[in-house]
């Protein structure tokens, strides 16, 4: 989707200026992961109109391959106005019969999906529409069918459906994935419960690796015993939107470079702490370089 947000602190109604940039939850994890030096793939749809044709030249420009997406005339970009007013921050989505939301089976590429390692699928799709939810499914079936794993981070949007209607459709896609990267706030509402002890006793049951992004840590639920990896510390947290894509960009690198999990999931920290240093939902993702600099394996050079 295309975003605007306001330049100063006046918020939408008021302020003169709105940036123009854009963000979606599963093109931040490719921007992510291509900066980090893999290839990478994003499938979406956007209209031909100039925010689809600068979104999509832009995530090209991250080196992320966007031959299997499309723009089409017959609808127009989604839309998504952002705005942080006196500490609170708000969302607008305009994305009802966006080019996206009319995503059908029919458009995935089977070969495509087939030659890769990971599928990443986030429950924002299937809540834009019916077809775009069939689409979904298809798409994880497919990657089943090839033995390509999936990883599914539920991106619970109370905005575009009820908590209900999520339970139904998610639930089952916990269920379904090789990698579940809920936040511990989604699964409070998912599983209907604030009790962590429960939410732990549901996730085991699991059959796919649960890495779950609380406040502090994260924890990554096992079998028989949880472990909880420290965030680092920020001092100067500008704009949180995007830390949990961020989370699953570093996360899947560790994933795809065969990293022990507490490594993968240490990384991933790092990357949603990097990413909240910064105005926007993926701007602050770190190149491979960056990495090494933030963990102190790489002097940074000025000049
Ligand atoms: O995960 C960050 C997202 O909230 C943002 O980039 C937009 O995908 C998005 C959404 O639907 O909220």
């Amino acid at each position: 989707m295309a975003l605007f947000m306001p330049t100063g602190p006046k918020g939408i109604e008021y302020s003169p200026l709105l940036d123009k940039l854009f963000g979606g939850a599963e093109s931040n994890v490719a921007i992510g992961l291509a900066r980090l030096g893999h290839k990478v793939g994003w499938f979406g749809r956007l209209g031909s109109d100039p925010l689809g044709r600068m979104i999509y030249k832009r995530i090209r420009g991250e080196g992320v391959d966007v031959s299997r997406s499309v723009l089409t005339n017959d609808a127009a970009t989604g839309l998504m106005l952002r705005e942080t007013v006196s500490g609170k921050s708000s969302v607008y989505y305009y994305r009802r019969n966006s080019a996206a939301s009319g995503m059908k089976p029919e458009h995935l590429d089977e070969s495509y999906i087939a030659q890769a390692r990971i599928l990443h699928v986030t429950g924002i799709t299937p809540a834009l529409s019916e077809s775009c939810r069939e689409t979904l499914l298809e798409a994880i079936r497919l990657a089943r069918k090839h033995g390509t794993k999936v990883c599914f981070d539920p991106n619970l949007r109370l905005k575009l459906w009820s908590a209900d209607q999520a339970k139904e459709a998610l639930l089952p896609l916990a269920e379904q994935a090789d990698y579940f990267l809920p936040g511990l706030d989604e699964l409070k509402l998912l599983y209907g419960t604030q009790d962590f002890s429960e939410i732990e006793s549901r996730l085991r049951k699991l059959t796919g690796t649960c890495i779950v992004k609380g406040d502090r840590e994260t924890h990554i639920v096992g079998k028989d015993r949880t472990i909880s990896v420290p965030f680092f510390q920020v001092d100067n947290v500008v704009d949180t939107v995007g830390a949990g894509d961020a989370f699953c960009a570093g996360f899947l690198s560790g994933v795809l470079r065969e990293l022990p999990v507490e490594e993968a999931v240490r990384l991933g920290n790092l990357l949603g702490s990097l990413v909240i240093q910064f105005e926007g939902d993926w701007e602050g993702l770190p190149t491979a370089e960056q990495v090494e600099a933030a963990l102190g394996n790489k002097a940074h050079i000025e000049r």
